[in-house]
C-alpha cells in the first residue's frame, strides 16, 4: 500500500499559547499514539482541526501554527467559532451523539447544525483531497465526519478509504428515527472498508443498510451497484507496554520521586490498610451512568452496612461539554448524591466517595489504577471504554477486580471481568460485595488472561490489522475491477462476435435483463427490452436463448413475440424457435406435495413471503419479508430441507430471495449443454446475475464469455454492473459497435 493519511475531527496536536508564543501540545490519547504510528510509517498526512478557532487569533499566529503543524505533517482544517458551535457542539455532539448512545430524548434536529455539519464535512473532504494522489489510502474517523468518505470518494474513486466509528452503531429501530438518515448511510458508505469496535455495531449498521438502502449483504461485505464494501469489527487497544512500564515504575519509585498524590494514597494505605478502594473514571458525561454508580454504591452501603467505613469510592469526572443543559442538570445530579451519600454514610475517619471534579495528569491517572482495588465502570452506552483496558494494564502485582457494564463494547472482550447491567443498581451493589469478597487466587487468573488478550492485541496491532484489512480491500477490489467489461475487454468480445459465423446467446432474465420487482408479475419485458431482443434475433447467426428459474408458461406468453428459444424452471423444459415445450430430464413431482406442506408452515411463519409452484419445483419467495427476519428464515428453512432433498434426490437452489426446490441434476448448466447439443458454435455467451448462473458460467466451454451481473463473487469471466448496462452492452453488440 502507498502512502496512508488519517483525517480525524481533532490532530493529534494542540495549539496553545506560552508567554505569547504559539507552542504545539501534542495529544497522549491511545488514537493519537496508534495513527502516529501509521501516517509516518506511511509517509501520508494527518489531517484534523488544531483547536484554534480563526476569529480568535491572528492571520499571522494562524500561519505560525500552520507551519510548526506542516513540520510534523500535519495539515490544519481551519474553522471558526461558528462552524465549531454549528458543527461540532451542535450537530456532533446534540444529535449524533445522543441519538448514537441510545438517548433519543436528547437529541436535537436542527436544520441549521445539519446543513453546518454537511459543509464543514466538505471543508475536511476538500482539504484531504488538495494532498491525495490516485492509489493513496485515506483513514477517516468517528461520527464527526460521517459524510466525508462519500465526499472523497465521488471527487478520486481511486483514493482507498478507510472509515471507523469509535462510538456505538445504534439499531435500526433508533437509527431510523433521525430525518438525514440516507445521507448519513450514504456518507459512509464512501468507504472501502467500515471498522466498528464491536460485532453488535457491524450487525445494526448492515441492518440500517438492508432495510433503508436495501444493498445485499454477503458475510462481511455490501454490494452496493458498483462496488464491494467490506464491514469488521475491530476492538481498539490501547497502548498497553506504556501503562504497564509506567506503572512498574511507580513500583520502584524511591519516596522523594512520588507525586504528592501518591504519597497522600500512601499515607491512607498505611493507616487504613484493610480500607478497600473502588475506582471510578470517566468524562461526565450522560453515556457513562454516573448517577446509576453512585446510587448503586448507595445501595451496596445500605445492603451491605458492614463494609461502611471500609470502602471509599474514588470517583474522577472530567469536565466536559459544560454549555450544554443536559451536562449542566447531570453535573448537578452528580453534586447532589455525592452530596448525599457522603451526608448520610460520611463521619469524621470516613468519606465514602471523594470526588475529583478535574481532568489529572497521566502519571496522576496511573497511581489511581494502581492503587484501587476494584474498577467500577458502568456506562448505559459506550463504544469501547479504554479506561477498563488501561485499568487492567496498570494492575502489574496480577491483582485487582474490574466491574464492566454489558453496555460497554469493551464488555465483549473480558468475560472475565463481573459484568453487570448499569441499569440495575441492585446487581451493582451485589457485584461490588463480590468483587470485595473475591479470593486473590481467583482476582489473580481473571486477571492474567484478561492482561494476556490485551497485551496481544494493542493499539498498534489494531491499527496494523485494519491497515491489513484496508489493503486486502484493495485486492478484493482490483479483482472486482479486472473482471469488469472496460473499452478494451469490449472491444475484444465484439471481434470475437463479428468474426464468428454461428452464436448462441443465453440470457437470464430477471436481475440480468430486467430488475426486480416487488410482485415477480410485473417484471414482464418492457418495450425498450423486446426491441434490444428482436435486433439481437435478426442477425440469423444468432441463436438467443431465454434461461431463467421461471415457469413455462410465463415465459411462453412474454416472449410470444421474440424468435428466442426458451429454457424454463432452470432447464426442466426447452423450447426451440418454432418447436413444441420438451422435458430433456427426467424429472417427477410425486416429492412436491410433501415439501409444499414445510414451505407453507415457513409462509404462515414469514409475513410477505409466499410460494411458486411451477411443474416440477416449488419456490419460495422472500424479498417482500423483513430483510433480516427473511434472511434468518431462508437460513431456518435451507437447514430443515437439507436433510430431506438427499434421500428423494432433490436439490435446493438459493436464487436472489427465493429458494427453490427442484429435481436434482437439473439446473442451468445442464440445460445450457443439453442445448448446444453437438452443434458447432463458434461463439457463445451467458449472462446471468445469480447463483443459479453460476452453474452456465461453470459448465460451458472454456472459450465462453461468461458475464456476471452485479459485483458478487462469481466463476464467471467477466462483469457488468447492472441491467442497463447490459441492455446497452447488448445493444451496441447487435448494431456492430466496436466502442462503446
Ligand atoms: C470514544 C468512545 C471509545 C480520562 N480521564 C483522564 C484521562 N482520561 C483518558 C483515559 C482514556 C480516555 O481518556 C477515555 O477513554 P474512553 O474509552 O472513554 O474514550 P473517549 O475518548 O471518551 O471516546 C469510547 C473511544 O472513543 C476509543 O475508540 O472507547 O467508547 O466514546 O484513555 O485514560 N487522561 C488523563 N487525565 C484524566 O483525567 N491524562
Amino acid at each position: 500500500m502507498s502512502r496512508i493519511h488519517i483525517l480525524s475531527n481533532r490532530l493529534p496536536f494542540s495549539i496553545e499559547k506560552e508567554n505569547d508564543e504559539i507552542v504545539l501540545k501534542p495529544s497522549v490519547g491511545g488514537l493519537a499514539t496508534g495513527m502516529k504510528s501509521i501516517y509516518k510509517k506511511y509517509s501520508g498526512k494527518w489531517i484534523g482541526w488544531s483547536g484554534q478557532e480563526t476569529d480568535n487569533c491572528s492571520q499571522e499566529e494562524q500561519t505560525i501554527a500552520e507551519s510548526m503543524l506542516n513540520a510534523e505533517n500535519c495539515i490544519p482544517v481551519c474553522l471558526t467559532n461558528e462552524e465549531i458551535n454549528l458543527y461540532y457542539e451542535g450537530f456532533s455532539n446534540k444529535t449524533i451523539w445522543p441519538l448514537f448512545h441510545y438517548f433519543t430524548q436528547f437529541v436535537e434536529y436542527n436544520n441549521q447544525t445539519w446543513e453546518a455539519y454537511k459543509k464543514v464535512n466538505q471543508k475536511f473532504a476538500d482539504t484531504a483531497l488538495k494532498y491525495l494522489n490516485p492509489g493513496d489510502a485515506i483513514w477517516i474517523h468517528d461520527y464527526q465526519l460521517l459524510l466525508v468518505p462519500e465526499m472523497i470518494k465521488s471527487k478520486m474513486s481511486d483514493v482507498t478509504i478507510g472509515f471507523f466509528l469509535h462510538i456505538p452503531f445504534p439499531s435500526f429501530e433508533v437509527f431510523r428515527i433521525i430525518p438525514w438518515r440516507l445521507e448519513l448511510l450514504h456518507g459512509m458508505l464512501g468507504a472501502d472498508l467500515i471498522g466498528f469496535h464491536t460485532y453488535d455495531y457491524e450487525r445494526h449498521f448492515f441492518s440500517c443498510i438492508r432495510r433503508l438502502i436495501g444493498y445485499d449483504i454477503s458475510l462481511n461485505n455490501i454490494h452496493t451497484k458498483d462496488r464491494v464494501i467490506v464491514v469488521d469489527a475491530f476492538p481498539m487497544g490501547i497502548d498497553y507496554e506504556k501503562f504497564k512500564q509506567s506503572s512498574l515504575k511507580l513500583e520502584m519509585a524511591k519516596e522523594e520521586d512520588k507525586s504528592d498524590f501518591q504519597l497522600e494514597l500512601d499515607k491512607f494505605a498505611k493507616f487504613l490498610p484493610d480500607r478497600k478502594l473502588i475506582l471510578s473514571i470517566d468524562r461526565l458525561d450522560y453515556t457513562k451512568g454516573i448517577p446509576h454508580r453512585l446510587r448503586a454504591f448507595n445501595t451496596f452501603l445500605e445492603k451491605y452496612p458492614e463494609f461502611r467505613q471500609k470502602v471509599t469510592l474514588v470517583m474522577l469526572a472530567v469536565p466536559s461539554r459544560g454549555q450544554v443543559d443536559h451536562y449542566q442538570l447531570l453535573k448537578k445530579e452528580v453534586d447532589e448524591l455525592v452530596g448525599s451519600i457522603n451526608g448520610q454514610y460520611g463521619d469524621i475517619n470516613f468519606t465514602p466517595i471523594w470526588y475529583f471534579y478535574r481532568s489529572m495528569p497521566f502519571y496522576n491517572l496511573v497511581e489511581l489504577y494502581r492503587e484501587c482495588d476494584i474498577a467500577l465502570i458502568t456506562p448505559v452506552r459506550d463504544g469501547m471504554n479504554l479506561v477498563a483496558k488501561e485499568y487492567i494494564a496498570s494492575r502489574v502485582k496480577g491483582d485487582g477486580v474490574i466491574i464492566l457494564s454489558e453496555m460497554a463494547g469493551v464488555a465483549k472482550e473480558m468475560g472475565e471481568a463481573i459484568i453487570i447491567n448499569p441499569n440495575n443498581e441492585e446487581e451493582i451493589a451485589d457485584a461490588i460485595f463480590s468483587a470485595i469478597t473475591m479470593p486473590l487466587k481467583e482476582q489473580q487468573l481473571r486477571m492474567k488472561q484478561m492482561q494476556d488478550r490485551l497485551q496481544r492485541y494493542d493499539v498498534f496491532k489494531w491499527a496494523n490489522e485494519f491497515v491489513k484489512t484496508l489493503d486486502k480491500v484493495v485486492h478484493i477490489q482490483q479483482d472486482f475491477n479486472v473482471k469488469r467489461i472496460n473499452v478494451n475487454i469490449y472491444k475484444s468480445i465484439s471481434d470475437s462476435y463479428l468474426n464468428s459465423a454461428k452464436r448462441a446467446i443465453f440470457l437470464d432474465y430477471d436481475g440480468t435483463l430486467t430488475s426486480f420487482k416487488n410482485n415477480p408479475d410485473d417484471a414482464f419485458p418492457d418495450e425498450n427490452l423486446l426491441s434490444i431482443i428482436n435486433r439481437l434475433v435478426s442477425d440469423t447467426k444468432n441463436n438467443v436463448t431465454i434461461i431463467s428459474g421461471r415457469d413455462r408458461l410465463t415465459l411462453g406468453k412474454w416472449f410470444d413475440s421474440c424468435r428466442v428459444n426458451l429454457i424454463a424452471e432452470h432447464g426442466v423444459w426447452i423450447k426451440r424457435i418454432d418447436e413444441e415445450w420438451i422435458m430433456p430430464f427426467v424429472v417427477n413431482d410425486k416429492w412436491m406435495p410433501n415439501i409444499k406442506s414445510i414451505l407453507e408452515n415457513f409462509v404462515d411463519r414469514t409475513p410477505g413471503t409466499f410460494i411458486e409452484v411451477k411443474n416440477f419445483s416449488l419456490v419460495w419467495h422472500y424479498r417482500k419479508a423483513e430483510p433480516e427476519q427473511g434472511d434468518k428464515r431462508a437460513y431456518e428453512l435451507k437447514d430443515e430441507l437439507t436433510n430431506l432433498v438427499g434421500n428423494l434426490n432433490l436439490e435446493i437452489m438459493e436464487g436472489n430471495k427465493v429458494i427453490e426446490v427442484k429435481n436434482g441434476g437439473v439446473n442451468k448448466g445442464s440445460a445450457s449443454l443439453q442445448f448446444l447439443g453437438s452443434d458447432k458454435y463458434d461463439f457463445i455467451m451467458a449472462l446471468g446475475d445469480d447463483w443459479t448462473d453460476e452453474y452456465m458460467f461453470r459448465d460451458l466451454p472454456d472459450e465462453a464469455v461468461t458475464i456476471h451481473v452485479g459485483s458478487k463473487r462469481t466463476n464467471a469471466k467477466y462483469k457488468l454492473d447492472t441491467v442497463e448496462m447490459v441492455r446497452s452492452f447488448l445493444s451496441s453488440l447487435s448494431l456492430g459497435n466496436i466502442n462503446t
